[in-house]
């Protein structure tokens, strides 16, 4: 059965006003909230990866994420950590995450797949060319679902080399990540590609540019945020239908119940 991944970002702009302590109650809540509406998994992250987003060092990243995976382990929860660094993935799996959540796939930080391999957690890793300031300049493909999936499996090499199980591997297209407008929709209708390398493919869709791009702007101009979660739970049950093995979502109710009603037509 298809699994929802719940984002729980603390970035200063997703939880923003008042000190640190209040940002991890409301990052906490929030996570526990994404947990009862259905999530698997809850994926921390203190570092926005979204274009133009400037990067974050590495402690104040932790200083963002590890109260918040402390408590959400401390109350039960599977905690992935979303993170491009190795220091921080090592000091999230000390603090309870089962899951390395690299969107570069081990390119970004030349040390990741030893911290990774020595923790004994599971390692997802994405499709990404390179950081976010410069990443559509790399956005050059032929056969861009064929590609992505060439890469991919570079990294599960990479990673193998590194004493990574290929059991411990989840494999993301990294859709938005180097790709653009109509790049990210032939990487999902080529999602075979990718579902063919390995038995757990997760797609992120939420929220992302290329879905406003295809709907028709608001009135008052623009793609409301409530428009792209319903954009998402359409992804997200289509990935599903493709073979996707895991989602990851900002709303997760919304993908719950598109999940759910895409079953119920599957039978
Ligand atoms: N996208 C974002 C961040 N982390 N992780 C995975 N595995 N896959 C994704 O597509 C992905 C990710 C983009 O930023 P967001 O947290 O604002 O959605």
């Amino acid at each position: 059965m298809t699994g929802i991944w719940g984002i729980v970002n603390v970035t200063p702009d997703s939880f923003s006003d008042g000190g640190r302590y209040l940002d991890v109650d409301r990052a906490v809540e929030h996570g526990l909230r994404l947990r009862a509406d259905g999530a698997a998994v809850l994926d921390v992250g203190g570092e926005s990866t979204r274009p133009g987003a400037e990067r974050v060092g590495a402690e104040a990243e932790q200083q963002r994420v590890i109260p918040v995976i402390e408590r959400l382990v401390a109350a039960g929860a599977p905690v992935s950590i979303d993170t491009l660094n190795a220091a921080t993935a090592d000091a999230a799996v000390r603090a309870g995450a089962r899951i390395v959540n690299d969107v570069s796939g081990g390119l970004a930080d030349p040390d990741m797949r030893d911290v990774v391999a020595a923790s004994g957690a599971d390692y997802a890793i994405g499709h990404w060319r390179g950081f976010s300031d410069d990443m559509y300049a790399r956005a050059e493909y032929h056969r861009v679902a064929r590609e992505v999936a060439g890469e991919l499996q570079e990294r599960m090499g990479e990673a193998a080399a590194a004493g990574i199980a290929p059991s411990r591997i989840i494999l993301d297209p990294g859709i938005g990540f180097a790709k653009a407008g109509a790049q990210n929709w032939e990487v999902l209708r080529g999602l075979d590609e990718i579902v063919a390398l390995g038995p757990r493919v997760l797609v992120g869709t939420s929220r992302k540019r290329f879905l406003a791009e295809s709907l028709p702007d608001d009135p008052e101009g623009g793609v409301s945020e409530e428009r792209r979660d319903l954009a998402t739970a359409v992804t997200s049950a289509l990935a599903m239908h493709a073979g996707a093995w895991a989602v990851r979502v900002h709303h997760v109710a919304a993908t719950r119940d598109a999940l759910a009603i895409a079953r119920a037509w599957e039978g």
